[in-house]
């Protein structure tokens, strides 16, 4: 399919005990052979590993392992070669330019994977799960891109699609016979099948929110107003003196962001300007900068100070933040400083909306009841879906099937013409063969494969 073969440095750049470099395409195996010393590597079996040396000429550049993998079973479908070098910046160079005078070209950003998809031997979903998958840095995110990797996803969403293309050819063949005026669909079975493709389809919908914390973090916003305690929390959280903490008002001025694993799921606590009207243009861009935060948040910690609470001001700003899919968590803090607090004087509608948490950080430091329930808020989010959709694309391209999928249902209900049904039917299919790359274009492609990072 391609003419030209790529190579790339697939580790990091820089200094390390290994470098490999890998080079797919026809020429590959005997564009390395041409510059190695040692066993003739069109004559190695697929998948073996050969030890010899890169030569430029007579000078000896390395001593290396080659690893050498025919087509078609091959990451790239294609005969790949991978040079295991020393890790040193001078060696790796010298190794590409040297392929390059031998006619390799260096591969784009992707372009291996890219070939793997152009190939057909993952789907697009697969491709962007090896992205997903370099980027994991946590246990929820990597199990996700694992399973989408592995194709989890993928043969859902084929089994979907077969269910759909069942009943549009059923659909399309009444069209052959339209002058015969002919059902050979039953209306009620049909609307039965689309009912069933519907629950697939929805959790798929419903899991985003859930999969899109997993992947990139659960934002959690930390508000209140100046001196209630925030930056102490943050830092409490994180075990370490992140944020400046001081009794003068108005300290925190910007945003401060640091991350958090509580069983494996990542949380990225922001640390905000505290909340009051100000002269201070800096500290004014901070508190414009916290509402922003708020707005983003999936959780907010809003921290009052128990030794000078006024349940007014508390509701007034909760009013600001109040919204759906937000878990608004009330953290009355320095406990300590006050000898008696009367859980009654919180205000009931306050306890019936909002979980109330009492601190005393300074005193006592054990944060678990507050991530154990943020954590829980985060799990009870976990759908019935086994699979977990994380990627805004796909979840734009199920949001328009289950639209197209609604319209079917509604026009089969109301007796509309197979013809006009089977329009969003195929629209419903597009939409899901986008995800998987069935329709794809090359500004979709040069996307998703210009994220990668060269070598991949
Ligand atoms: N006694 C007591 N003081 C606290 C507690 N938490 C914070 N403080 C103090 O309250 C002041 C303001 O804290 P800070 O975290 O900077 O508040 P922020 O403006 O909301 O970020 C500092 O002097 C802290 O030491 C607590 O639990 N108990
Ligand atoms: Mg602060």
């Amino acid at each position: 399919m391609f003419q030209d073969t790529i190579c790339a440095l697939a580790t990091p750049q820089g200094i390390g005990a290994l470098g490999i470099i890998r080079v797919s395409g026809n020429e590959s195996i005997s564009i390395v052979n041409s510059v190695f010393k040692g066993k003739n590597l069109e004559q190695a079996s697929s998948h073996t590993v050969v030890y010899g040396y890169i030569r430029d000429g007579e000078e000896i550049i390395d001593e290396v392992m080659v690893s050498v993998f025919r087509a078609p079973k091959t990451f790239t479908a294609e005969n790949l070669v991978e040079i295991t070098c020393h890790g040193s910046h001078y060696i790796e160079q010298k190794i590409l330019s040297l392929l390059l005078t031998q006619g390799c070209r260096l591969a784009q950003a992707g372009e291996f994977t890219q070939r793997a998809f152009l190939h057909g031997r993952i789907d697009l979903s697969q491709a962007e799960a090896v992205a997903d998958l370099i980027a994991a840095e946590n246990k929820a995110s990597h199990d996700m891109a694992l399973s989408q990797m592995r194709g989890g996803f993928s043969s859902l969403l084929k089994e979907l699609r077969i269910e759909l293309l069942d009943l549009a050819s059923l659909l399309e063949l009444e069209l052959d016979f339209s002058e015969e005026d002919v059902e050979f669909a039953d209306r009620s079975q049909l609307i039965g099948l689309m009912d069933q493709i519907l629950t697939t389809v929805q959790p798929l919908i419903d899991s985003f929110s859930y999969g899109n914390a997993l992947k990139n973090g659960v934002p959690v916003t930390i508000l209140g107003k100046p001196n209630a305690g925030k930056s102490t929390l943050l830092n409490a959280l994180l075990q370490e003196d992140r944020a400046i903490v001081s009794d003068i008002a108005g300290t925190t001025r910007d945003t401060i962001e640091e991350s958090l694993i509580i069983h494996g799921v990542q949380f990225r606590f922001i640390d905000t300007a505290g909340l009051r009207e100000t002269e201070d243009t800096i500290e004014a861009i901070g508190v414009a900068k916290a509402m922003e935060k708020a707005k983003e948040a999936s959780i907010i910690l809003y921290l009052a100070d128990m030794e000078s609470l006024d349940w007014e001001e508390v509701r007034t700003d909760l009013n600001k933040f109040h919204r759906d899919n937000l878990y608004l968590m009330i953290c009355l803090t320095k406990q300590d400083k006050i000898s008696h607090f009367d859980n009654s004087s919180i205000p009931e509608e306050i306890l019936q909306t909002y979980p109330v948490l009492t601190l005393s950080v300074k005193t006592n430091p054990d944060l678990t009841e507050l991530k154990e329930k943020m954590y829980a808020y985060i799990e009870q989010q976990k759908t019935t879906s086994q699979t977990i959709v994380n990627n805004a694309r796909h979840l734009n391209a199920l949001v328009r099937a289950k639209e197209s999928l609604v319209l079917c249902k509604e026009g089969l209900q109301n007796g509309l013409s197979s013809e006009l049904v089977a329009i969003d039917l195929r629209r419903a299919l597009e939409a899901l063969g986008e995800i998987v790359g069935q329709v794809s274009n090359d500004e979709l492609l040069g996307n998703i494969f210009g994220k990668f990072c060269i070598g991949k």
